[in-house]
């Protein structure tokens, strides 16, 4: 149990959470800039290239950017999916939740709609995701993202490359694989951030922002921007956020999930359990890990398919932003 305020992060980005801790901690802000000043930060830094520009591009090698922010008290919420060349997705995600009265704005409108209220323009490729996409033309050139597709070795950008399938630790239990698993697992890029924050009036917000998948079919929108999938946020319970594969974790709703069950009185740690053991009833080692904190300070993490996962939490009991590490499922 942390006394408030309290922020904790997916992965180790330590400096997003510093950020949000220090904005929450000054006079005369709110959760909801702490977790816009957080996430920006690793919009900023490119959080391991998974969040932000410059990483991560979609099968015509353009990066776009998915993200949402809640506020808890008014349960009011703005999202951005498949925004296109503007860097700072999560305070485009803000200006729809308070500019205007519409949840999520998406692709080219929703660059539009940035560009209007004096958003600057910005190509979002780099040296990096050109010479991702490249390689990927180079090597492998297929769909990856596509239902029952054969790679074509006719294909004149190069032979074929299967990525292999990662091994049986990362995988869970069941030898039950569903088909779209391979494809999600080998293109998967991970380390989105999603953060909750509660401030010491247990205001309750939540974040997330990402590049997505690398190589996506253009036009595919993740979880992270998805009210209750990749973030949840209720003042009277606490907030949760994702990170994973987002193809299938958006499915279960699994934020959404996590708060209902801390309502019906679940610790955060068997809440996020829970979310993350029914998601892998249906998809047995999905790539997937939850967040959550409840407005007593208690918090919970719970992950699968990956061995272990890093989450960054800073409370008043810490004098720094501290790492833990936790064993997945
Ligand atoms: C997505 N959920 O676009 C994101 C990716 C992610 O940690 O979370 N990576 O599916």
């Amino acid at each position: 149990c942390l006394s408030l305020p309290v922020v904790i992060t997916t992965w180790p980005f330590v400096n997003a959470t510093s950020v949000a801790w220090s904005t929450i901690t000054s006079p005369n802000t709110t959760s909801i800039d702490a977790v816009e000043a957080g996430c920006s930060q690793c919009e900023i830094e490119q959080c391991n290239f998974a969040v932000g520009w410059g990483s991560n591009p979609d099968e015509k090698g353009e990066t776009t950017l998915d993200a949402m922010i809640m506020d808890g008290k008014t349960r009011n919420v703005g999202g951005v999916g498949a925004l296109r060349r503007v860097t700072t997705a999560i305070s485009v995600a803000r200006a729809v939740m308070e500019r205007t009265t519409h949840t999520l704005l998406v692709g080219d409108q929703a660059t539009d709609f940035a560009l209007q209220i004096g958003f600057t323009e910005a190509d979002l490729h780099s040296n990096r995701s050109i010479q991702m996409y490249t390689d990927w033309k180079q090597n492998n050139c297929q769909p990856n993202f596509w239902k029952n597709v054969k790679p074509d070795p006719t294909k004149s950008c190069g032979p074929y490359k299967p990525t292999p399938f990662p091994p049986e630790s990362t995988r869970g239990q069941s030898p039950a694989v569903n088909k779209n698993m391979q494809i999600g697992f080998k293109y998967f890029n991970h380390d989105t951030i999603g953060m909750v924050v509660i401030d010491d009036k247990r205001n309750v917000a939540t974040g997330t922002t990402t590049n997505g998948l690398n190589h996506k079919i253009p036009g595919r929108v993740g979880d992270t921007p998805i009210m209750g999938a990749g973030s949840y946020a209720d003042n009277d319970i606490g907030g949760a956020a994702c990170t994973g594969n987002g193809d299938f974790m958006m499915r279960f709703l699994p934020s959404f999930h996590v708060v209902s069950m801390m309502k019906s009185g679940l610790s955060p740690g068997n809440a996020t359990l829970t979310a993350i053991q029914e998601i892998n009833r249906f998809y047995p080692g999905c790539r997937a890990a939850i967040i959550a904190v409840n407005t007593q300070g208690q918090h919970g993490v719970a992950c699968s398919g990956m061995g272990t996962f890093h989450y960054t939490i800073h409370g008043a009991e810490y004098d720094q932003t501290t790492v833990k590490e936790i064993q997945c499922i």
